[in-house]
């Protein structure tokens, strides 16, 4: 059986990347931290259904050894290296932290693999951040990049070292440049979650505002269900490589908030409050990807609706929200209104 590991197997991607995998096989091994290990119910929600099927390890981005040891033991044919601090808004915060973590915990996985299991095929996530302030619209493989943020350095860095581990060390090491991906799985603190989340919650009596940044930011808004694919299509190639992975059209901040509360029957100018907090000290163009490789070489194709990403994401917190409520756990707001 093809054994596979997977850092970051709790967050959003790792979920269903792990989903995924298990139907296509695999013995699916996640590298978590020992928090989550002690705090599952809270920690684990997104893949407390694959709980009985999956394998986990504790380890740290932070420490080389407990990394290798995990790496050595699984022995897996296929690696994919999800785990990051991936807000990019906290990365103004603590540029030191995001950097130590993104950067090492790559390095470290890398250098892992090369040592310990050389013949493993490895994925980076990389970022459509990478692009920033980028030179044109839509981007592609050959686009330079301009980061913006500490967290997008931190994947030009990841980004370079999967490369060099690849020509240097003739790693089958790939970076997929995905561009924002969400689905009901998505975190509190990012927009689109923060969005369904809120409106839910006004909804169902319990708030009576969203306070947002730039309505205006735009992005090129995918699911990520989809997204995983092709993370795991790369891995298949014969030969090595980076892929952009977007959906190739854009929408405002605003057009989300748009379409999410009119799908709940609301207006969503009655209820969004612009908040300078939310505003960031630097933000990215246009950020729009050329997906024409990812479709040509590895016959990954996205067809989803814009819509259909909102609705789903809006339906499924109105669930949510009235669980907790019969659960008698919704009156405190998930997100940190900080974000
Ligand atoms: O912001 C604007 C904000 O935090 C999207 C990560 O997965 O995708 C994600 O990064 C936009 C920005 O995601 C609020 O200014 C307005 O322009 O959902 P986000 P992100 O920063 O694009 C990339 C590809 C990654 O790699 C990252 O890991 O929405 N915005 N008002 C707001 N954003 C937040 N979070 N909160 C607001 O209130």
């Amino acid at each position: 059986m093809k054994k596979a590991l997977i850092t970051g197997i709790t967050g959003q991607d790792g979920s269903y990347l792990a989903e995924l995998l298990l139907g296509e096989g695999y013995q699916v091994h996640g590298i978590v931290r020992r928090v989550a290990l002690e705090d599952p119910q809270h920690r684990m929600w997104r893949i407390r259904h694959l709980l009985e099927d999956i394998h986990l390890h504790s380890a740290s981005l932070e420490s080389y050894p407990s990394l290798f040891n995990v790496v050595r033991q699984v022995q897996p044919a296929e690696c994919y290296h999800l785990a990051a601090q991936s807000f990019v808004s906290y990365s103004f915060e603590d540029e030191f932290s995001t950097l130590n973590t993104n950067i090492n915990g790559t390095h470290y996985m890398l250098s892992a693999i090369k040592e310990a299991a050389p013949r493993c095929r490895f994925y980076f996530a990389a970022s459509s951040e990478m692009f920033g302030k980028a030179a044109e619209v839509p981007q592609n493989e050959q686009t330079p990049f301009h980061p913006r943020s500490s967290y997008g350095i931190s994947k030009v860095a990841g980004f370079h070292l999967t490369r060099n581990y690849r020509e240097a060390y003739g790693l089958h090491a790939s970076c997929g440049i995905l561009y924002n991906h969400e689905s009901p799985r998505r975190g509190f603190e990012f927009v689109t979650r923060k969005i369904s989340h809120q409106l839910a919650r006004i909804k169902l009596g319990l708030d009576s505002q969203l306070r947002l940044g730039n309505l205006e930011a735009k992005r090129d808004w995918g699911h990520a269900a989809d997204y995983v694919r092709a993370m795991w299509l790369m891995l298949q190639q014969e030969q090595p490589d980076d892929y952009v992975i977007s959906t190739g059209s854009c929408h405002t901040v605003r057009e989300f908030c748009d379409i999410a509360f009119s799908h709940a029957g609301l207006h969503y100018e009655d209820y969004v409050v612009v908040d300078e907090r939310f505003f960031r000290p630097a933000e990215v163009d246009v950020l729009m990807g050329d997906c024409s490789k990812a479709q040509n070489v590895m016959g990954w194709n996205y067809d989803r609706s814009f819509t259909d990403l909102v609705q789903e994401m809006v339906d499924s917190d109105l669930r949510f929200v009235a669980d907790q409520c019969r659960a008698g756990i919704g009156f405190g707001s998930q997100h940190d209104q900080s974000h």
